[in-house]
């Protein structure tokens, strides 16, 4: 996606086209997400789910900037990454259900999706555990003279691990292109980043290591966009890492077994709802109907599509077979 330089009708930098691209994108992530909770409901879904409902400007404001060539790796909360790079929903619908035609074969699951040919280089379920792989992919890429760039993303809860502090020490001193995302949602399972760390300003962190960075609204998918845009240009010309910590919330549980009334003992409904009154799908659809770039019927006619996308991939990952028995040990590594 390339900035609008003309004054076409847009909304800040961008134009309607492009803008509307990062509208339809979150919709698509927020409803498949939705669907997913449906599907795990009925018992079609195993394993475990982490919804990213809420976090989706991290992903729309960045990965539709990202070149051919280019790598993302990302924690268990992977469905919005695959999707924004072009992973096939059904395959991703498919994975989930631990169908054969799922893009790790059905034998990921949630949390393990992956999609090589698009430069997806996996979902992690090891918290924090993106980020020194991210060094490795960040530094074959300088030896082999590339002008790739490497996404990582990660959780607050990962910044207060050893192995992350190692990495972006690491990544400084080696100086690889690597853009750092820190979804910052405020919560790492039901511990509030206030009660595990005494510098909750985490891209002084990342600066410590000589990493520069900093800090900006992931409410928003067009101030994501601006600041990413601008990261991932500065990597490309001068090679080096860049650390964006985005703040954001996540509306549901930080998993399938956190329920509401889980959720009791460490947030409110009142903070809910506040954030959610900032919700990044909701804004942008009514500054773009503020404008007149989005009709009633335009918005019916995305919903409607995206729908449709959804029901098609539901019925093809249920039309679709289990590994067989003897695949049991291929391509599992323990
Ligand atoms: C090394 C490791 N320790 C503990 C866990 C259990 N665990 C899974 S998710 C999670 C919280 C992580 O929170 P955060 O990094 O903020 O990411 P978020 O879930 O908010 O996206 C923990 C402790 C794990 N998966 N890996």
């Amino acid at each position: 996606m390339s900035r609008a330089t003309t004054e076409e009708a847009g909304v800040g930098d961008l134009a309607r086209a492009e803008v509307l691209e990062l509208y339809k994108l979150m919709l698509f992530t927020r409803r498949f997400e939705e669907s997913l909770y449906r599907k795990y409901r009925e018992g079609k879904i195993g394993g475990y789910l982490h919804r990213y409902d809420g976090q989706e400007a991290l992903v729309a404001g960045v990965i539709p900037q990202l070149r051919q060539g280019d790598y993302v790796l990302c924690t268990y909360r992977d469905h919005a990454h695959a999707l924004a790079l072009g992973t096939d929903p059904r395959h991703v619908m498919a994975e989930l259900m631990g169908r054969a035609t799922g893009c790790a074969g059905g034998k990921g699951g949630s949390m393990h999706l992956i999609d090589p040919e698009r430069g997806f280089l996996g979902g992690d379920g090891i918290v924090g555990g993106p980020v020194p792989i991210s060094v490795g992919v960040g530094y074959s890429v300088k030896y082999r003279g590339g002008d790739q760039v490497c996404v990582c993303y990660f959780g607050d809860g990962a910044m207060n691990q050893g192995g992350v502090h190692e990495a972006l020490n690491l990544a400084g001193l080696l100086k690889v292109p690597v853009l750092y995302i820190l979804e910052n949602n405020g919560y790492a399972m039901g511990t509030a980043v206030s009660r595990s760390t005494g510098q909750t300003d985490l891209v002084l962190k990342a600066k410590a290591h000589g990493v520069a960075g900093e800090t900006a609204d992931g409410m928003d998918v067009l101030t994501v966009h601006e600041v990413a845009g601008k990261a991932l240009g500065r990597i490309r010309e001068t090679g080096e890492p860049y650390f964006l910590e985005l703040i954001c919330y996540r509306y549901v549980g930080h998993g399938v077994a956190d329920n509401p009334q889980q959720q009791r003992f460490y947030r409110t409904e009142e903070e809910i709802e506040k954030w959610k009154r900032r919700d990044p799908i909701v804004s942008l659809r009514g500054r773009l109907q503020d404008r007149g770039l989005l009709s009633t019927e335009d918005d019916a006619a995305i919903a409607s599509a995206i729908e449709r996308r959804i029901q098609e991939a539901i019925e093809f990952a249920e039309n679709s077979p289990e590994p067989p028995l003897d695949s049991l040990y291929e391509n599992v590594f323990a």
